[in-house]
């Protein structure tokens, strides 16, 4: 096998740990909330073997996905592959087969045919069922209790999009979860699909409709009424593939959409409603109606994000120097021609976290993940390549804004949210802290930080020490003790 390069994508917390493990009663300081009990899953890429190329980038490494599983105050962390069909590919070949990040004219020629998804993005709990997902193909399914892949899942065959985005919306009334698919009939296809399951894992609808530009579309929005794609000028082209060019390349100069429906509606009543130039978002927080109003919240930068689609798209510009909020859009539907009402709601950050009763509804508090200048300079790794140090709570309604810094150096991952069945308490934060040991960046130790959610200036009030340095994870989720307890799939844990 080859070396791995030393770039942002392998070094820092983005290092290749590439260790499938199982930990029991990892040492924990201070003590675990009784409440606390179920499973922190967490998606997390890593390499199986070293790339191709030597620009390769985070989100195209394999997925792994961990568990802290909390039983009775003590905490257990297991690891494990996805075993997707590109995964098998390359354990056959003991060799890496798949080229650049989604650009298949990439790849070993022996790799043709094989679906490339690497199901890295984020665990999604729904129905019973634990899938591990990547917007670039259909989710895989997990024995949560075993880790074990259980293989790829298209609704008991009825699933029609070749697609299935890594941020579904699950209505936490109705128990239904909304989902969509770009790129849904194959390479660079323009189609959207547009699906619905009921509370119990079924796909009760699947819609499709075309986008205006081929745009990466990495959430969606959903409010009791309607259901919104913030669309933004990052996109992709068939003929830069072939010529061995990147997926997705930004355009400073293109407008952003935002596709408006009801809910339950049709395609065809879509509306499409102008934004700003050039600017981007991967995370939305939550969306709400009120009356002829829809308020969405979202993590909003001046141009993209990510370093490789600034650079595809001719933006030579430093991470540093990115401008963004936390960001209000506000659109008036009783409008023949609504305009969107922009106002900023807090700091620049990202990967947000919302209570999972919160969904679609009025709300009152959030968190994310921000960059505090005196934490010292940030460790390498995360997605993007540059990590977080820095936990906001925010009130979206009156701006109250509270902290949580972490030690000198070090990183943070998005926390997950456990919800307190006392209506007074505001439930806990799980997060993954990633401590340095020294000055070589990716010599640290991870760390689960328990954090009381209303209280995140308090700092943690618990922390689950793994004893090792884990690679940063993308997107996490909780699942209670009850869900794993009636999972369709059953194993021993
Ligand atoms: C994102 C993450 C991805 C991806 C595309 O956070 C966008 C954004 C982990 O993979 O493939
Ligand atoms: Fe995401």
């Amino acid at each position: 096998m080859g070396a791995f390069p030393q770039t942002i994508h392998f070094i820092g917390s983005n290092t290749p740990r590439r260790v499938e493990l199982s930990v029991r009663d990892l040492e924990i300081e201070g003590e675990i909330p009784a409440e606390i009990n179920g499973a922190f899953f967490r998606a997390v890429p890593d390499n199986t073997h070293a790339p191709l190329f030597e620009d390769d980038i985070a989100l195209n490494a394999d997925g792994m996905v961990a568990r802290f599983n909390f039983v009775d105050g003590a905490v257990d962390f297991d690891i494990k592959w996805v075993e997707t069909e590109r995964y098998l590919a390359e354990k056959a070949a003991r060799r890496r087969l798949f080229g650049q990040y989604r650009n298949p004219f990439t790849d070993d020629p022996s790799a043709e045919g094989v679906d490339r998804t690497v199901a890295n993005t984020t665990p999604v709990w729904h129905g019973g069922r634990l899938f591990m997902t990547k917007e670039d193909g259909r989710g895989y399914e997990i024995n949560p209790h075993t880790l074990e892949t259980a293989g790829k899942w298209d609704y008991y065959g009825t699933l029609k999009s070749e697609t299935f985005t890594a941020h579904p919306r699950i209505d936490d009334k109705t128990g239904e979860l909304f989902f969509f698919g770009y790129e849904a009939g194959g390479l660079c296809s323009d189609e959207i699909a547009y699906g619905i399951a009921d509370k119990d894992g079924n796909l009760i609808s699947e819609q499709w409709f075309k986008q205006p530009y081929l745009a990466t579309i990495h959430d969606f929005v959903i409010t009791e009424k309607y259901v919104i794609w913030p669309i933004f000028p990052t996109t992709a082209d068939l003929d830069r593939l072939k010529a061995g060019g990147a997926h997705w390349a930004h355009q400073q100069d293109l407008e952003s959409w935002l596709a408006v429906m009801p809910r339950y509606g049709k395609v065809e009543d879509m509306r499409w409603i102008k934004g700003p130039v050039g600017v981007s978002s991967f995370h939305q927080v939550n969306a709400y109606d009120d009356g002829d109003l829809v308020h969405i919240d979202l993590c909003l930068t001046d141009t993209n994000a990510f370093s490789f689609m600034r650079e595809a798209g001719g933006i030579h510009r430093q991470q540093q120097e990115i401008q963004g909020a936390l960001t209000r859009w506000t659109i008036d539907l009783s409008k023949d021609d609504p305009q969107i009402e922009e106002r900023p709601l807090g700091p620049p950050g990202d990967l947000p976290r919302l209570a999972d009763a919160d969904q679609g509804r009025p709300y009152n508090r959030a968190w994310y993940l921000s960059m505090n200048p005196q934490g010292g300079p940030p460790m390498p790794g995360g997605p993007v390549g540059i990590n977080f140090n820095a936990l906001m709570r925010i009130e979206p309604g009156n701006g109250r804004l509270t902290v949580m810094g972490v030690p000198p150096g070090a990183a943070i991952s998005e926390p997950a949210h456990v919800p307190s069945a006392d209506p007074d308490h505001g439930g806990w934060l799980l997060t993954v802290i990633d401590v340095p040991n020294s000055p070589n960046p990716s010599d640290y130790s991870s760390e689960l930080w328990i954090v009381a959610a209303d209280e995140v200036e308090k700092g943690p009030i618990a922390k689950v020490k793994t004893g090792l340095p884990l690679r940063s994870q993308v997107h996490g989720s909780w699942v209670s003790r009850a869900k794993l307890d009636a999972s369709k799939l059953q194993g021993k844990a």
